[in-house]
């Protein structure tokens, strides 16, 4: 409805500056390795793989820890600013301006900013569907850890942009989404500063308490809803899916889990159900950590449960 005929792009986004673990960054090789490509090939997709960063540098410059790279209490504001402008810069130029799907594969989930604002460029009407067990929603001031991958939307609403001396390199992000446009799912640590621009904001926030009570199913067409009021749900969807919305049990090779998850399977109904609406017009899959593991089967179960998220976004399980 959206793209040419089943045209993709797969971004690789081996990004770990936004947080403070190594190994974030071969996220996308791994997935690539267990056959990604290959199963949207079966799925009918037409694939171009695009790689704006390069992985062995990126994990370089995080080694390397340039002290100077600090804003307040934010870690590597400028690491994370130009890196996310390559892959912004990347998804308009060689993806969405042919009109491919944009399918990046993270790398930690501070490249939300860079996917999220290209897209919403193509798409300005699109609502964005934040799955995770975070927010992701602190300003560059509000942050305690310090890690960007926990302020990406902040970004996207356009909230650091009045503060003081906020670094150049964020220049390029837009920030001009609207907070009636986001609905997250999977939410279960949310921090109290976050929890404020939540509520000041009043943005649509379903947490594990609201799949428990309502189900997962509900909790979707609610979501959908309230992205897109004046349609019944229909219109242009944006997903943005952290791994870590999922279960630890299920996905254990993750920078910050968080028990009390998504079931896999509720997770890989939320992309079913995607695919199945027809109006996804990207997607997210970020934060799959494969250095994070005891033994093998951890790894596996990790990097399977990202292919397969994407896979059933894109239309797997649709018979
Ligand atoms: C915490 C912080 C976070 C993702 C963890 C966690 C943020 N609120 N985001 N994993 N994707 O550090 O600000
Ligand atoms: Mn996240
Ligand atoms: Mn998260
Ligand atoms: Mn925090």
């Amino acid at each position: 409805k959206y793209y040419k005929d089943q045209q993709l792009s797969i971004i690789k986004a081996p990004f770990c500056g936004g947080q403070a673990k190594l190994g974030v960054e071969k996220g996308p090789r791994y997935l690539l390795k267990a056959g990604l490509e290959s199963d949207l090939n079966g799925l009918g997709w037409n694939t171009i793989i695009e790689s704006p960063l390069d992985e062995s540098e990126i994990r370089q410059q995080m080694v390397a820890d340039d002290p100077t790279d600090k804003y307040l209490n934010a870690k590597r504001p400028r690491f994370v600013g130009e890196s996310n402008e390559k892959i912004y810069n990347c998804i308009k130029e060689k993806v969405l301006a042919f009109d491919r799907f944009p399918l990046t594969i993270g790398g930690d989930h501070s490249i939300g900013m860079a996917t999220v604002s290209a897209t919403l460029e193509k798409f300005p009407n699109a609502g964005l569907l934040w799955v995770d067990a975070h927010t992701d929603i602190h300003t560059i001031e509000t942050t305690d850890t310090g890690n960007i991958h926990g302020c990406p939307v902040s970004f996207l609403l356009g909230l650091n942009k009045n503060l003081n001396g906020v670094p150049k390199s964020f220049d390029w992000v837009p920030g001009n989404l609207r907070p009636e446009k986001i609905a997250y799912i999977g939410l279960r640590s949310v921090d109290p500063a976050e929890r404020k621009i939540l509520r000041d904001l009043g943005i649509s926030a379903f947490s594990m308490y609201h799949i428990d009570k309502f189900g997962i199913n509900k909790v979707i067409e609610m979501a959908l809803e309230s992205i897109h009021p004046d349609t019944n749900g229909d219109g242009p969807i944006i997903c943005s899916f952290d791994v870590d919305a999922i279960d630890p049990l299920f996905v254990p090779a993750t920078g910050v889990p968080v028990k009390g998850g998504l079931t896999l399977r509720e997770g890989l109904f939320v992309a079913e159900r995607l695919a199945e609406t027809g109006n996804l017009v990207s997607l997210d899959v970020v934060e799959c950590n494969p250095e994070l593991v005891t033994d093998g089967k951890h790894l596996f179960d990790s990097v399977e449960a990202g292919c397969a998220i994407a896979r059933c976004a894109l239309g797997e399980t649709l018979l």
